[in-house]
């Protein structure tokens, strides 16, 4: 691919870091203990330490039954309407609109204080009847009107909308979908991203596909080139949804991180859409931890979404492949999806504090020096990695000077410039976004000599200025 691609997380270069002019590295030693960050004991809070979601999908249905709407209610934030947004849900006669469900969905979900996922607004499946029955011209302006209609309805209530949903062909092909939308004309799916962008200019428009999961395979590489072109000709899409139904036969693979990592630096968000993977104990639960490690491993993964609450819940409800079992308890898929949440990851831009940067250009906070103690010190060395034209990747060796059990590292950014992605550290941001600090993912302990790295990538928005760097050990 012509895109650069960041380096995969801790498979960053070891290279000595030199020691040239414009490095800022500090020994420094500190007693002061740094307050342990409470776990989030469930999912949303869980998710919301480095300002990502946790969504699933809702049937209007089941909004009666009060075992699936505590657990829904306690666990999740980000709602989808699992099939109550639909086409042949919401226009089921031509020009004649029916929101009752979807009505439902969203307003359970206001009064629960969470926000709403669009699906879908263009797709081949689940057409009403007289559409499916439509062709050319006529077809196109009824599914831009669909589009309008109910992109309208639901204007600024809804976090992202789904507009297209499924448009490339499996196998090998990497191209589209044959269908009645297709045969309209290639540019149907930009024509619907411009009418959804005028019907609801504040949601985001995301592109939603499954088996996109794979970095190798045709069909990944088919709708990326699609996403990489609508960014250069400014077609209006924010974001590309990874629906991510996984089963034996179409295991989590192990490069997820790599694709996640890509689409996003064509300039969009990418999300989890409609996580399930079929199976149970161990192998289950190892595998949505996959899936969340490769989505904290990426700034721009907003959020992850299961499809559904309970196994009985499912669409696939025999492949049980959600996080609690039919009668609402929690799965050992959930534990390790809580867990796998907690151990931190990168923070998405703007979350979980909102991140401002300080218009003056200087940073609103400055690493303080903590007073030396008489334990082991570290010292912090900031070496330069692969540079584009927008942004550079850096890497900071941590070293120690007699053992010492952990340490804390912080890295100062000068304004325009903006961390995006992290790798090897759980960081966290101070209010003005331009401060990093950074703590070992694990335990931290190093001895005597011993050092280990973190890596970041800075947009640098014009300004190539070096980060300073500061290490405390304790
Ligand atoms: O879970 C949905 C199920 O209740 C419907 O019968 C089905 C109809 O197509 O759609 C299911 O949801 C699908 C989603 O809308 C798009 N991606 C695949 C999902 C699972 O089939």
């Amino acid at each position: 691919m012509t895109t650069p691609q960041h380096r995969h997380p801790g498979g960053g270069s070891r290279r000595a870091a030199a020691l040239v002019g414009g490095l800022a590295a500090a020994a420094i030693a500190v007693t002061l203990a740094v307050p342990a960050q409470a776990a989030g004991s469930t999912l949303q809070a869980a998710a919301a330490e480095t300002g990502r979601y946790f969504g699933t999908a809702i049937a209007a249905g089941r909004l009666n039954d009060g075992t699936y709407t505590g657990i829904a209610n306690r666990e999740f934030n980000m709602i989808t309407a699992e099939n109550e947004m639909k086409m042949d849900a919401t226009e089921p006669s031509q020009n004649q609109f029916s929101y009752g469900n979807g009505d439902r969905i969203l307003s359970w979900a206001q009064q629960n204080g969470k926000r709403v996922r669009g699906h879908a607004l263009a797709w081949h499946s689940q057409q009403p009847g007289w559409m499916q029955n439509m062709s050319g011209s006529a077809l196109r302006s009824a599914m831009l009107n669909h589009v309008t209609q109910v992109a309208t309805h639901y204007r600024g209530k809804i976090y992202a909308w789904d507009v297209v949903n499924e448009a490339f062909a499996d196998g090998s092909s990497g191209g589209r979908r044959d269908s009645n939308l297709q045969r309209t004309g290639n540019d149907w799916i930009e024509a619907a991203f411009r009418a959804a962008r005028a019907a609801d200019p504040n949601a985001k428009l995301c592109y939603n596909d499954y088996n996109t999961d794979n970095w190798s395979h045709a069909k990944t590489q088919g709708v990326y080139t699609m996403v990489r072109d609508f960014k250069s000709r400014g077609v209006p899409i924010d974001c590309v949804g990874f629906q991510a139904h996984f089963n034996s036969g179409n295991p989590v693979p192990s490069n997820y991180d790599t694709t996640l990592r890509n689409f996003a630096n064509l300039g969009v968000d990418v999300q989890i859409t409609e996580l399930d993977i079929e199976g149970s104990g161990s192998s289950q639960a190892q595998q949505y931890q996959g899936v969340v490690q490769a989505c904290l491993s990426v700034a721009r993964c907003t959020g992850i979404t299961v499809w559904g609450v309970r196994d009985s819940d499912s669409w696939r409800a025999s492949g049980t492949p959600l996080l609690f079992d039919g009668n609402g308890n929690k799965k050992a898929a959930y534990t390790s999806v809580l867990n796998q949440l907690n151990s931190g990851g990168t923070t998405v831009p703007g979350g979980p504090t909102g991140q401002p940067t300080d218009p003056t250009g200087e940073p609103t906070t400055n690493p303080t020096t903590p007073p030396p103690t008489g334990g082991g010190s570290c010292t912090a060395t900031y070496s330069e990695g692969q540079k584009w034209g927008d942004r550079f990747n850096g890497t900071v060796t941590i070293r120690a000077n007699g053992n010492i059990s952990s340490w804390t590292s912080t890295v100062t950014v000068r304004y325009p410039q903006k961390i995006i992605a992290t790798w090897n550290g759980s960081p966290t941001w101070d209010s003005s976004g331009n401060v990093m600090t950074m703590r070992p993912s694990g335990s931290g302990a190093l001895a005597s000599g011993q050092s280990t790295s973190f890596g970041f990538t800075v947009m640098h928005n014009g300004n190539w200025t070096w980060p300073s760097v500061t290490c405390s050990a304790s």
